[in-house]
């Protein structure tokens, strides 16, 4: 080697968390050369990603240096909308929105409302430090609705909590109901689970109104209607009942209100239900008697079914199904939504509540953004909202009825300030436009929904440009806004070791990455329910005290398939394969994928439309307008139409997405969002 040459670094590796709304929540492995992120690769010694990543995260160094990365605060100087920004320098941008926000809360703090989700699921760079500044601030509270709050409360009212099966049990069961979810795309390594189950012997069961990528791999797809999954599975308890394929014991000792549940499900007979449903009343018969003489049975139940009116019923329906059959006491047995309640994560530690001082500002709902901002001082929303501030979120592009959403933000009297890492659809109605790192360069720490692992994420490189933290912003904007509580000035390591304080041994985390939480392999097989009876609620007196039906029952849908004569087609939109949510649509290997925004119809739809294969085609109802390429495919059932992914509006046909088309109406549990209930009608460009 020629002495002139520098000696070479050896190359590192850091350990580190995926930061997506994914179930599976893998250990990265990220091999640094230089400072710069060479490879970003699963950890193989962490059970749950098993050293295998999806193909998107796979891609995440050519996201992080992405030509298009935002590495520089950004001020509006074109119109709203319209992407045209200069320049700015950091501390410019921080006083003059300090000033601002300043101003707006010496008015009313409630007119300031923070918008976040899940573009990160970290504890840390989500809703640390930005939780403390707005509540500090006194600003409007965000009820954070979009995904899995009807799920979530449905299995709080029937479990007790978000628990369920360890995911890794899955390999034993003998049978799996794989439920309102497309794992291959979501959750993969659920799926490589279910496949080892499959070459022990096990049968797999899809019930998708879509002929997914899992359903064509599963022995068996029942293709219902969306928004009929309770009818289902009253319809399996019907059966059940009727043959006696009953754990009584079980019953008796670890549920509540099984006779009540007896009499509503003897109103679900097979053929009733299967038309309401639209699938065979055998098919429904076969799959009862499956379930109900086969051990261990699993379900795995997903988000696909809660996006609809009766969403929370369903998950309640289907969450009552392994305690009939005793499937609890199998460590291989009973369902598994979300396992975020097993985590003792202290969030009131991290996001600091107490900071509102008994102030109670007004709740505004995720799901109706477009609304919120548009109904200035109406009953239903309160004083009207002039900031806005957005992190770890597109609403643009993800939130439903996006035309209003667009005119929301368009308002010329609304102050903007949006941190990303990308100029997304929402980024051009920044007025600033503030660039954030990604989970390569920040501290963070993480639960899972998926399995029970608790995972720290390293830094692997420096922030790339003048990229600064979510945390490092608020902070900043804190020490403008005159916040001087040490509370605004504590580190993310700090915040990290917070989030579970003496729950988990932090030194583990450090040395491997990963820690798992202590949970029985069985939560279930002696009850102990976390619900207030301690048992499985089949009817839940919470519910009844309300008003509402203590039992679960099929709400029909909002927009019933088949109701309107206008809009004949229902239309869902579960995500695309190699994007998550409206993530990495901006990333051109993917992007070249899935090629473009697809409408899959099944052919005896499009023969009735005069639509061809690939042919151009013009999606719309009451709400908007949609432009699209259409497949037709038998991953269609008729009169159920597909429009796949959140693609960004800008990198449509027409500018829009299928959220021009959603409706803001709400689930009858959990105030969630209904993108999966909504009629449309197709014709061609
Ligand atoms: N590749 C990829 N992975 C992801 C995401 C992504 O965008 N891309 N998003 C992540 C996020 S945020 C979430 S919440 C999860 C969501 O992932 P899942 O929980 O799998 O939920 P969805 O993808 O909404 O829907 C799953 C399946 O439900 C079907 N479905 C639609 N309506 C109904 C219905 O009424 N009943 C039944 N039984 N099925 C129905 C859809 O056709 C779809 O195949 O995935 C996460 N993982
Ligand atoms: N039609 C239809 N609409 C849907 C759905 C559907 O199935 N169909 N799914 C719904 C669901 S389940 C969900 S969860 C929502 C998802 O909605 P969102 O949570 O808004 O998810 P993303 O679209 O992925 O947008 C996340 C953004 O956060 C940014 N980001 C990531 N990390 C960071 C960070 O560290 N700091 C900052 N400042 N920004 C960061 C990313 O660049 C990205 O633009 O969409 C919902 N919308
Ligand atoms: S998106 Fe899901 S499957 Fe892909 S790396 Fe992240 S946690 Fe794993
Ligand atoms: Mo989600």
């Amino acid at each position: 080697m020629d002495a002139s040459s520098p000696v070479p670094v050896p190359a590192r590796q850091v350990r580190g968390a995926c930061p997506h709304d994914c179930p599976d929540t893998c250990a990265l492995i990220t091999t640094v050369q230089d400072g710069v992120a060479l490879r970003v690769q699963g950890n193989p010694e962490h059970a749950a990603t098993a050293g295998v990543l999806c193909n998107k995260v796979s891609h995440y160094p050519e996201r992080t240096y992405h030509p298009e990365r935002l590495l520089q605060p950004m001020r509006r100087v074109g119109p709203k909308g319209s992407g045209r920004f200069e320049r700015v320098a950091w501390d410019t941008a921080l006083a003059d929105i300090a000033a601002r926000l300043k101003a707006i809360a010496a008015r009313d703090p409630q007119a300031i409302l923070p918008y976040s989700y899940c573009g990160t699921m970290g504890l840390v760079q989500g809703e640390s430090m930005a939780g403390r500044f707005f509540h500090q601030l006194g600003a409007s509270l965000l009820d954070r609705t979009i995904c899995a709050s009807a799920g979530a409360e449905a299995l709080t009212y029937t479990l007790g909590g978000k628990v369920g099966m360890k995911v890794e049990f899955f390999a034993e069961a003998k049978l799996i109901l794989v439920w309102g979810s497309n794992s291959i795309a979501s959750n993969l390594h659920f799926w490589r689970l279910a496949q080892e189950a499959k070459r022990n012997g096990a049968r797999l069961v899809c019930i998708d109104p879509r002929r997914s990528e899992t359903a064509e791999k599963c022995h068996e797809h029942v293709q219902l209607l969306p928004g009929t999954d309770a009818a289902l599975a009253l319809a399996l308890m019907h059966e059940l009942i009727a043959n006696d394929w009953l754990d009584h014991e079980y019953i008796a000792s670890h549920t509540v209100g099984f006779e009540a549940l007896r009499e509503r499900a003897q109103r679900w007979s097979p053929e009733r239900t299967a038309a309401v449903c639209g699938v065979p009343a055998q098919q429904i018969r076969d799959l009862a008697r499956a379930y109900g003489t086969t051990q261990p049975a699993a379900i795995r139940l997903n988000y696909g079914m809660q996006r609809v009116r009766g969403g929370g019923n369903a998950v309640r329906a289907v969450a009552c199904l392994p305690a009939l059959t005793g499937a609890w006491r199998h460590r291989a047995g009973g369902v598994l939504l979300s396992s975020g309640g097993f985590y003792p994560a202290d969030r009131a530690a991290l996001q600091r509540p107490d900071l509102l001082a008994g102030r109670t500002p007004r709740t505004i709902n995720m799901v109706q953004i477009g609304d919120a901002l548009l109904h200035a001082g109406s009953a239903q929303f309160g004083p009207r909202i002039d900031a806005v501030v957005v992190y770890n979120s597109n609403p643009v592009a993800v939130a439903p009825e996006s035309g209003r959403v667009v005119r929301g933000f368009a308002r010329e009297d609304l102050f903007t300030v949006v941190i990303e890492q990308f100029r997304t659809d929402t980024a051009d109605y920044a007025d600033y436009l503030l660039p954030a790192t990604t989970q390569l360069e920040h501290w963070d720490i993480h639960a899972s929904y998926g399995h029970t692992d608790v995972l720290l994420n390293r830094p692997a490189i420096a922030p790339l440009g003048e990229a600064r933290t979510n945390t490092q912003v608020f902070r900043d904007l804190a020490a403008r806004m005159g916040f001087d509580d040490p509370l605004f000035r504590e580190s993310d390591e700090s915040l990290c070791r917070l989030a579970f304080g003496d729950q988990v041994d932090f030194d583990v985390l450090l040395q491997q990455g990963f820690a798992s939480l202590r949970v029985p392999d069985a939560p279930f097989a002696e009850g102990r329910f976390p619900s207030p009876s301690g048992r499985c609620e089949f009817f839940s007196e919470r519910l009844a005290r309300q008003g509402l039906d203590g039992l679960p029952d099929h709400v029909p849908n909002h927009e019933v398939p088949g109701s309107s004569a206008h809009y004949p087609l229902a239309m869902i939109s579960p995500p695309a394969r190699n994007f998550l949510n409206s993530t990495f649509v901006n990333v051109q290997s993917l992007r070249d994928i899935e090629g473009e925004p697809i409408l899959e119809m099944h052919a005896s739809d499009a023969a009735a439309r005069g639509i061809q294969d690939a042919q151009v085609v013009c999606v719309f109802n009451d709400r908007g307008e949609y432009v699209c390429k259409v497949r037709v495919s038998p991953r269609a059932r008729p009169g159920v139409v597909n429009g796949l992914g959140i693609w960004w509006r800008k990198a449509g046909l027409a500018g829009t997405n299928v959220n021009q088309l959603t409706s803001q109406k709400l689930t009858d549990m959990g105030r969630a969002p209904v993108f999966y209930d909504c009629l449309v009608e197709v014709r061609p460009a």
